[in-house]
């Protein structure tokens, strides 16, 4: 009987999710949006979440008018509702509210959020589906006082259809935003960065026909540069057998394909002449995906990445990865960066350092930016928030860090700047960890191969010689790059003794140095042995880089980091502030000295 309940509950759960599957590039879909002043409620206590017994008005049969989430109005001059969404205050969507509010700098807890529209040109014949760039961290969504779903993660996209609630005019949109860390979610409660909440990406309405293209990828073969691989998934009635069409004008090659009872289609398109992408050459083609009564624009670019020995191979070629790693923060702006223009900045910035690769820690950006990426020819390492102390043996924490993983591969899969999965960043040791990333690493190679795995992982020094660094990590053998972080100089080991380290790496894979860096506040010079001056900042660098350069399958590095970002953990006054101060540019905007160090380092490296 037990089991026969937990495999119901099971397929429920499974059938919800698959209710909301994710729709690709939803920014070329025919939508509107959503973004601007949305009218916020502050909840500490969750009172429009919960009833005074603690249970929660969600799943009450009939929600006294005590649940935000109906939107009530007093009826009468007797009525009371001891809530108003339109007397309240409002917020910017996108956007994090510590930064939009001085009292919220600090806030971590529940926010509502609701926004009221109407459909434009509202046809009942069409699908409609809400979707959310990212919501930090837990978001229930509902429309027109009715839940359409919950989600955790607060840096994935999702989507809820609402075809079923919606009318064409007077909805109103409203979201429960809990940005309150704990240690069984993904990530934990001990980070480095600020926790922003809210709506931190666009909100769109996206209006689709009752059969749709919901997925797609269109990839070049790992092995044949003259194949393309990809697949077409349908969503409606009407997918079973349905005809499909893949065309890419400028190659003159269109192709039809039918789809199988599940509205899917798997297909190969071999391809004859075709510049293929890559740093010096990003070029991107116009992809059509097409069906009876839907047709999604793509722009794709086609390479191939892979490992041979100690190398990293783009395109058949040996390539070094001159990078640096980043956060999702608009420090001069102060908050999580999420639009085009914020992309351009950080983007624009690592190309002036002469950047040909990033490492977007710690946890998936915004799709402007791999978007960007693309366009820009700037490699990607994309990563999991899988970082420091997680529940290893929780189920239910893999299942919230496998989710996060999967939706970010399933959004960016056709990017051809994403070229490494990484699955975690500096974790410590155990059973239970090995077995938790290496389930991680299956699932993300059963969903994409043409990709390299990799974390971030750790080093130290050797028992017998503490000047010979090594990597003791059961999960190298699983990655296809060993990535480690090290602080020599910063964390341990004395700066003046870099030159006298070296690694010691008996596997034969490329290696990436995914961090290194010291702490300098901009503008505080002082002699180059004195923490937190911009010349201490800067002898590490000139210490470390050649140092780095020394390491036999050296394929590339990401110091920590471009700009300095904010992080409750850094509280030294007057140097941290709030700020983790190991970038290479100023919250002000400003480049630090070792900012010049890396760009002449990289000016030197033959292509
Ligand atoms: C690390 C972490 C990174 C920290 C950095 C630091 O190893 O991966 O998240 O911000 O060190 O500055 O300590």
């Amino acid at each position: 009987m037990k089991q026969i309940i937990i495999g119901m509950l099971l397929s429920l759960s499974a059938l919800s999710y698959a209710n909301n599957p994710l729709i690709q590039n939803a920014i070329s879909r025919k939508s509107f949006s959503l973004n601007g002043h949305w009218n916020y409620i502050i909840d500490m206590y969750e009172t429009g979440y919960y009833n005074y017994r603690l249970e929660p008005h969600d799943n009450t049969e009939n929600p006294g008018s005590s649940a935000f989430f109906l939107n009530q109005k007093p009826k009468s001059k007797q009525d009371r509702v001891e809530y108003n969404f339109d007397s309240a205050p409002t917020l910017l969507v996108p956007g994090d509210w510590n930064s939009q509010k001085e009292n919220l700098l600090y806030y971590e807890g529940t926010i509502w959020y609701k926004k009221s529209f109407d459909v434009e040109n509202y046809d009942r014949a069409k699908r409609y589906f809400l979707h959310f760039g990212a919501v930090n961290y837990r978001a229930d969504v509902y429309l027109n006082g009715k839940k359409l779903g919950t989600h955790k993660g607060g840096f994935t996209p999702f989507n809820f259809e609402m075809t079923h609630l919606l009318k064409d005019k007077n909805n109103f949109v409203i979201v429960k935003v809990d940005n309150k860390r704990a240690a069984d979610e993904v990530p934990t409660l001990n980070t480095d960065w600020w926790n922003y909440g809210g709506i931190t990406r666009d909100v769109t309405v996206l209006e689709v026909s009752s059969t749709f293209i919901e997925d797609y990828s269109l990839q070049l073969d790992k092995e044949n540069n003259k194949l393309l691989n990809g697949f077409i998934r349908l969503n409606g009635d009407a997918k079973a057998f349905s005809k499909v069409n893949v065309s890419i004008p400028e190659l003159k090659l269109t192709k039809d394909f039918t789809a199988d009872a599940n509205g899917f289609v798997k297909f190969q398109i071999p391809v004859k002449k075709m510049d293929y992408w890559s740093d010096l050459n990003p070029k991107l083609y116009e992809v059509v995906f097409s069906s009876i009564n839907d047709q999604v624009t793509d722009a794709i670019g086609f390479r191939q990445i892979k490992t041979l020995g100690g190398d990293i191979l783009l395109n058949g070629k040996k390539i070094f990865l001159k990078g640096i790693s980043i956060h999702e923060e608009n420090v001069m702006r102060g908050g999580r960066a999420y639009s085009m223009e914020d992309a351009t900045i950080l983007l624009g910035w690592a190309k002036e350092l002469g950047c040909n690769y990033v490492r977007l820690a710690h946890y998936p950006h915004n799709e402007n930016m791999v978007r960007l990426a693309d366009k820009m020819g700037i490699l990607v390492w994309e990563e999991n928030p899988v970082y420091w102390t997680i529940q290893w043996e929780n189920l239910e924490t893999y299942s919230k860090a496998e989710q996060q993983l999967k939706e970010v591969i399933s959004r960016d899969k056709n990017r051809a700047s994403v070229i490494i999965w990484s699955m975690a960043n500096e974790t410590p040791q155990s059973e239970e960890r090995l077995s938790f990333l290496t389930k991680l690493a299956k699932t993300t190679r059963e969903m994409d191969n043409t990709r390299l795995i990799s974390a971030a992982l750790e080093d130290h020094g050797k028992k017998e010689n503490s000047n010979i660094m090594i990597v003791e990590d059961k999960f190298a053998d699983v990655v296809d790059v060993l990535s480690f972080n090290q602080y020599y100089g910063w964390y341990g080991g004395d700066i003046d003794n870099i030159k006298n380290i070296r690694w010691e790496i008996d596997i034969n894979k490329p290696v990436i140095i995914s961090e290194f860096g010291a702490g300098a506040l901009q503008g505080f010079h002082a002699d180059n042995l004195t923490v937190w001056s911009e010349e201490h900042q800067e002898l590490l660098y000139q210490e470390t880089l050649p140092t780095l350069a020394k390491i036999p399958n050296l394929v590339g590095i990401t110091p920590w980091i471009l700009t300095d970002f904010r992080s409750p953990r850094r509280t030294l006054i007057p140097y941290q502030n709030g700020y983790n101060r190991k970038g290479l540019i100023s919250e002000t905007g400003n480049r630090k000295k070792a900012f010049y160090t890396l760009q002449k380092f990289y000016q030197q490296i033959q292509k």
